[in-house]
């Protein structure tokens, strides 16, 4: 292999300021011949992408380099547009380059294109077409959500140091060669714990960046439990004005609640990333801090005392009482008038406290307060017990339940979201001395968070049946951004791989191998990531 130094790229961006390199014929002169096959320092194949394509062509001999001239162009479309905007934003910092978006009539100069496409075959609703040769390289897709799954891959196959804040004087390859791309699952999600210990706004916008590049499309927030409640209600004021104030946290750390202003800046930054809101309020149990704010929640009237120990399974909602029903009709009703997305998460987790029957009573109510809203429940597996209909989302989560009614709901038609909690918790230890997180079902490593596959997992449960994945954040142990993305990373990314690649791609050395790439991604990005002894970084 060839290693060619870098050429004086900032050069060629003064001399463009200037306006002295108007012709693609000038701009040669500051970046490689472009017929010319050499290997470039840091170039990237189609193969190291993550998540792993469903098909890559690779053409080392029709490399396209980014330079001083190459021009964003979309299709007229706005929501094409917004995403090459987004890709110029990632790749400005760090290449220098102006990176217009669409901007030059000059078809002649070299382009990143980005074409919103009609009915192109076998790349669905998400997927992509990525062609790369030495003119310039064309992504095209039926939505912006699949170009935007298309840009990620352009930040994946450009050099490590792409990822950097500030100018990095070097080539920037992008491998020739033609890609196919599209999802195993339609739902590939992240869930976050904000009611152990509150995120603030800044934090979640930073997670969603972090998260959007692996192609994850949802993002779970668990708004409530025993501790505190997140999510201001304007008819139940005090669930937040209390239940999100000083010593709310898990031991009395970590207050703070998103005000109504906030949270809808926080799904609109969400889909701006094409990322979807499943906002969850847990119930009937894990809903303390309800109960110890407002006293008429309790079957016998009385408050409880407020909790931010971790124990679970301790506290139920009266379901004898009408006030619970309007309560929970109100909170849904405001909850899913500020989310555009489709589902409510409704919990249904360890309601030990809550005979099976209520249960079931409780569900039979609850369950179309959220149809009515015009959304879908998902709930954890729980629900699968009441719910035998196709209505309802179960999240498959617990290894050491059974798994009956989950497997029924299946039978029934229900597609299952698969986070089974010794694979997809990330928030498990990695081993014994792992400071941060819980042990419960874990401890978990990056390779076994990786080595899995959500139609084996349950039997019963099986390709067509699985919605998709799913990796949870709880956060009982976890104070800042920083906490959360040393557990995030790296098993976020053999997640978002189990969602969104087909299986015959799956084999972990290759994994492990594209995996220490992505720790370079990491450092350049300032993320806090887990140095796993399984991978050689
Ligand atoms: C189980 S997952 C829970 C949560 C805990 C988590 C900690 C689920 C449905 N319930 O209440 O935070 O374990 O890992």
């Amino acid at each position: 292999m060839r290693t060619r130094t870098p050429l004086l790229t900032a050069l060629g961006a003064s001399l463009l300021c200037a306006g002295t390199l108007s012709t693609p014929a000038a701009a040669d002169e500051s970046t490689p011949d472009q017929s010319d096959p050499v290997e470039v320092e840091g170039a990237r194949h189609l193969d190291d992408v993550m998540p792993a394509p469903a098909e890559t062509n690779p053409d080392q001999d029709a490399n396209f380099w980014l330079s001083p001239v190459t021009q964003i162009r979309t299709t007229a479309d706005s929501d094409a547009a917004q995403v090459g905007t987004y890709l110029a934003k990632q790749l400005r910092p760090s290449t220098g380059y102006p990176l217009p978006v669409n901007e030059s009539a000059n078809s002649e100069l070299p382009a990143i294109s980005l074409e919103l496409g009609d009915d192109i075959p076998d790349i669905g609703d998400e997927g992509y077409t990525y062609e790369a040769d030495h003119q310039g390289v064309v992504i095209e897709a039926n939505t912006a959500d699949g170009l935007f799954n298309g840009a990620q891959t352009l930040r994946q196959v450009l050099p490590n140091a792409v990822e950097a804040d500030s100018v990095q004087s070097q080539f920037w390859t992008i491998p020739g060669g033609e890609i196919v791309d599209h999802p195993r699952t339609s739902y590939r999600g992240a869930m976050l714990d904000l009611a152990r210990h509150f995120h603030p706004l800044e934090d979640l916008k930073t997670y969603i960046d972090e998260i959007a590049q692996y192609k994850i499309n949802y993002l779970h927030v668990h708004l409530t439990d025993d501790q505190g409640w997140r999510v201001e209600i304007d008819s139940w004021p005090e669930l937040t004005t209390v239940g999100g104030g000083e010593g709310t946290g898990v031991d009395g750390e970590g207050p703070g609640y998103l005000t109504k202003e906030e949270y809808k800046e926080f799904v609109s930054y969400a889909q701006s990333r094409h990322i979807t809101v499943v906002p969850e309020i847990d119930m009937p149990g894990h809903t303390n801090a309800a109960l110890s704010i407002y006293a008429e929640l309790n079957c016998d009237g009385e408050a409880t005392e407020p909790r931010t120990d971790i124990e679970v399974g301790y506290s139920s909602l009266c379901i004898d009482k009408d006030i619970t029903y309007e309560f929970v009709s109100d909170v849904i009703d405001e909850v899913a008038d500020m989310t555009p997305g489709p589902y409510i998460h409704i919990g249904g987790d360890e309601a030990d406290a809550t005979t099976e029957e209520d249960f079931q009573k409780f569900m039979d109510k609850v369950l179309p307060m959220v149809t009515e809203n015009g959304k879908r429940a998902m709930g954890w597996q729980e629900v699968s017990a009441v719910d035998p209909s196709q209505d309802t989302v179960p999240q498959y989560w617990d290894p050491n339940g059974d798994p009956a009614d989950v497997v029924e709901a299946a039978e029934n038609g229900n597609q299952i979201l698969m986070s089974p909690a010794d694979r997809a918790y990330i928030d498990q230890k990695y081993d014994e001395d792992t400071e941060l997180g819980l042990e419960w079902a874990g401890p978990t490593t990056v390779k076994e968070s990786y080595d899995w596959d959500p139609a084996e997992i349950v039997d019963g449960i099986d390709e067509d049946d699985v919605l998709g994945v799913e990796a949870e954040l709880f956060s009982e142990t976890l104070r800042s951004i920083d906490d959360i993305e040393y557990m995030t990373f790296p098993r976020l990314a053999g997640i978002a791989e189990i969602g969104w690649s087909p299986q015959s791609t799956h084999d972990w050395d290759a994994y492990a191998s594209r995996l220490s790439d992505q720790g370079e991604r990491w450092e350049a990005q300032g993320i806090n990531f887990y140095h796993s002894p399984q991978i050689d970084w």
